[in-house]
């Protein structure tokens, strides 16, 4: 009884003296933000466009003074797309004294992290996390910019069978909460409407399909819809066609990046993509586009979200005149922000309102936007 005392006791010690030192690193000389995401690794590419997109809002506010009367500071943190390695990096931003966090990009990231920025006290707005899970936890502290994988899934579905009019479908993810989550969504919205050939799973990481490819062929299939990201999505595709899989490729928005074009080569033509409408067909995007072209090259899918999330937060910490992240949140929960995807408004769970899917097709070596 009285070893458990003193545990309770020394365990709420470390707890204040770490949330303490927190609080005083947030009155230091700059605002610090976090960036989280895959910043080294095969998923690179995403956290280099999240970490551009962030670096132009913060030199955007910094020119123009910064936040609260301080220069805004970066804190960057590569989760390798790693759950564990997510939880790591989140608490070694909260224990620096940021206000808030613009990440992770892989849904297994953002979500086991959302719990230490939620006892942290901070603020956390993702860019490109689609799991419902995310927004679903009942936590305060959580936004996306991006839409949902309820969303995504049925909106891919509705094109497979009323667009494509396909009835012999396969369905493949990478086991992740993302790629699981979204196949399941798929899944769930062609049942009674189409034929369910086959059913099941890669492991990423892994670099051969045929295996899997080759009995997915047997079933003879029309589509294979795949929820997963770009470096097992380019492969697997690549090798369907080495085997003469010819279904039809569908995916979601973790395989529309120039890099899947890359790995599936010239296999990658025709295929198909859920993702939120072309950033060159909106009005207020035009500026973002044009200082990030001439920063950074092309933007990436999720540079614009990554550029507007910080924003929010920054206009936040801005509006509610404190780094304390709960009046943060509250600010980002009642404002409504004109960014350069156009108007962002959050619910009471922090998803966006506004998040519309429409379908991509690879033509010509790039994506091409083709409903709306
Ligand atoms: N939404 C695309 C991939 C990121 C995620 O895991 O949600």
């Amino acid at each position: 009884m009285f070893k458990k005392g003193v545990i309770f006791f020394v365990v709420s010690l470390v707890a204040a003296f770490v949330l303490l030192s927190a609080c005083s690193k947030k009155g230091g000389e700059t605002i610090k933000i976090g960036i989280a995401g895959p910043m080294t690794g095969d998923q690179s590419k995403m956290g280099m466009d999240f970490k551009n997109g962030v670096e132009m809002a913060v030199e955007n506010w910094n020119a123009k003074g910064g936040v609260l009367g301080k220069k805004i500071e970066m804190v960057v943190e590569d989760d390798q797309h790693d759950p564990k390695q997510a939880v790591a990096i989140a608490n070694k931003l909260v224990n620096e004294g940021v206000v808030g966090v613009v990440g992770h990009f892989n849904s297994s990231c953002s979500i086991p992290a959302s719990k230490i920025y939620l006892d942290g006290g901070i603020p956390q707005i993702t860019p490109a996390t689609t799991n419902p899970t995310f927004t679903e936890q009942g936590y305060w502290n959580v936004f996306r910019v991006c839409g949902r994988d309820d969303q995504q899934g049925k909106a891919a579905a509705d094109f497979v069978l009323g667009n494509l009019k396909k009835a012999k479908v396969a369905i493949l993810h990478d086991k992740t909460t993302y790629g699981q989550g979204l196949a399941d969504e798929f899944r769930k919205n062609i049942v009674g409407k189409a034929d369910e050939v086959y059913y099941g799973s890669i492991i990423q990481g892994d670099k051969d399909f045929k295996s899997v490819l080759t009995t997915i062929k047997s079933k003879g299939p029309e589509v294979i819809y795949f929820g997963g990201i770009y470096p097992e999505g380019g492969l697997l595709l690549k090798q369907a066609r080495e085997i003469g899989l010819d279904a039809v490729f569908v995916s979601g928005d973790g395989c529309i990046d120039p890099k899947f074009i890359e790995i599936a080569g010239t296999n990658a033509e025709g295929s198909y993509f859920t993702f939120s409408p072309d950033p060159e067909s909106i009005g207020s995007a035009k500026g973002f586009l044009d200082e990030y072209h001439k920063k950074f090259g092309p933007h990436g899918p999720y540079s614009i979200y990554a550029y507007d999330a910080a924003n929010i937060l920054l206009k936040a910490i801005n509006d509610s005149g404190t780094p304390d992240g709960r009046k943060v949140a509250d600010a980002i929960h009642k404002g409504t922000y004109d960014g350069a995807l156009g108007n962002v408004q959050f619910d009471a769970k922090g998803d966006n309102k506004i998040a519309h899917y429409v379908i991509w097709q690879a033509k010509g070596g790039k994506f091409v936007q083709v409903t709306n």
